[in-house]
C-alpha cells in the first residue's frame, strides 16, 4: 500500500464501506474514519479541524447525500447545496493541510441524458443533463472540476472516477428514496413472504441501467489510487446493462419468488439508457468480477443476515 494513512469520507455508506473492507484486507496501515455525529463535513470548520489534527496521506471522498430518482427530484436543495458544502470542505482541506492523493467520486448522471452510448468519458458538458437528477449532477460535475482546477494550478494528484449504478450490502432500501435495485429486492422479498404475486415497478420498466457491485467498485477505486494519477475523469462500470424489466426478473429468480410485473406510470423513468464506456479502466488493467446474478444473490443474502437495523427498511 503505498499511502501511510488514508481518510474515508462517507465510511457508513454503500461504497465507503466497500472501500474500508478492500483497504482492510489490503493491509492499510491506518485507515482514518468519522461518523456523521463526530464530524459534519458541510462544516468547514470542523472539516478544516480534523485535517489540520490528523493530516492524512490520501483520502477517498465517499460522503455524498445519495438517493434514487425520486429522492432526487423530491430534495433537490438538499442534493445540491449538501453535496457542494461536503466536497468544497474536504477537496479543499485536503489540499490545505498535505494529501498527497485525492479520490473524488462522481456518478453516470454527470454525462448528458441523451449522450451516444456506451458513454465515454468526452460527452461530459456537451448536451442537456436528465432533468430529474440535475442538481445532483450539477454539485458532481462542481467536483469534478474543483478536483481538476487544484491539478492544473498547484499540481494536485486529485483524481475523480465515475462509477455506474452501484448496489451490495450496506445500501439502502427505503422504498421511496432508494435506488431501483435495492428497492426491487425489498418488493420482491415482501411479495414472497406474504405470498402475493405482484410486484408494482415504477416507470414503464424499459430504461436499461448497468450495475456493479460495491465489492468491484471498491477494488477498482484502489486500482486507481495506486494506479491512476491523471486529472481526467475515468469511468467504472460493469460493461452490460439491463431494463428495469429484466432486473425485476434476475431478483425474482435470485429470490426464488414467482412474480407478476405490475407497472406504475405515475412515477417517472428518469434516463432512458445509461451504459458507461470503460474502455479506459480496462486498458491500464482493471475488470469487474462480480456478475449482476451473483450479486444480488450475495446482497440479499447479507440482507437476511444483517436483521431489522436497516436503513429505511421500516419507512
Ligand atoms: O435507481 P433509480 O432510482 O435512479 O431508478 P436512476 C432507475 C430506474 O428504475 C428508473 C425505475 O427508470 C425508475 O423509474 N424503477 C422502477 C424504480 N421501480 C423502481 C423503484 O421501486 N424504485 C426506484 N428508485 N426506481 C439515479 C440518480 O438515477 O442514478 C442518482 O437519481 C444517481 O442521482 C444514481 O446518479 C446512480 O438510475 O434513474
Amino acid at each position: 500500500m503505498k499511502f501511510r494513512s488514508i481518510y474515508v469520507a462517507g465510511h457508513r455508506g454503500l461504497v465507503g464501506s466497500a472501500v474500508v473492507r478492500n483497504l482492510q484486507k489490503n493491509g492499510c496501515p491506518d485507515i482514518l474514519v468519522r461518523t456523521h455525529r463526530e464530524l459534519d463535513l458541510r462544516s468547514r470548520e470542523d472539516v478544516r479541524k480534523f485535517f489540520a489534527e490528523r493530516r492524512p496521506d490520501a483520502v477517498v471522498l465517499a460522503a455524498a447525500k445519495v438517493g434514487g430518482i425520486l429522492a432526487n427530484s423530491t430534495f433537490p436543495v438538499e442534493f445540491l447545496l449538501e453535496n457542494l458544502q461536503i466536497q468544497n470542505n474536504v477537496i479543499s482541506a485536503s489540499f490545505e493541510f498535505g494529501a498527497k492523493k485525492l479520490l473524488f467520486l462522481g456518478s453516470s448522471c454527470i454525462y448528458p441524458k441523451l449522450a451516444p452510448q456506451p458513454i465515454r468519458e468526452e460527452s461530459l458538458l456537451t448536451a442537456p443533463l436528465e432533468p430529474s437528477n440535475e442538481p445532483y449532477a450539477i454539485a458532481k460535475i462542481a467536483g469534478i472540476k474543483l478536483c481538476q482546477a487544484y491539478a492544473r494550478q498547484y499540481g494536485a494528484d486529485f483524481i475523480s472516477a465515475m462509477p455506474t449504478n452501484i448496489y451490495g450490502p450496506g445500501d439502502n432500501f427505503d422504498l421511496e428514496e432508494s435506488h431501483v435495485l435495492p428497492a426491487l429486492i425489498r418488493k420482491v422479498h415482501e411479495a414472497k413472504v406474504k405470498s402475493r404475486s405482484q410486484v408494482t415497478i415504477w416507470g414503464t420498466g424499459t430504461p436499461r441501467r448497468e450495475f456493479l457491485h460495491a465489492d468491484d467498485l471498491a477494488d477498482a477505486l484502489l486500482f486507481l489510487l495506486e494506479n491512476y494519477e491523471s486529472p481526467e475523469i475515468i469511468n467504472v462500470g460493469y460493461g452490460e446493462d439491463v431494463t428495469i424489466s429484466e432486473l425485476v426478473e434476475i431478483i425474482a429468480e435470485a429470490l426464488g419468488a414467482e412474480i407478476e410485473t405490475v407497472f406504475d406510470s405515475s412515477k417517472p423513468d428518469g434516463t432512458p439508457r445509461k451504459l458507461l464506456d470503460s474502455s479506459r479502466l480496462q486498458a491500464l488493467g482493471w475488470k469487474p468480477r462480480i456478475s449482476l446474478r451473483d450479486g444480488v444473490r450475495q446482497t440479499y443474502t447479507w440482507l437476511m443476515q444483517s436483521g431489522a437495523e436497516l436503513k429505511g427498511w421500516n419507512n
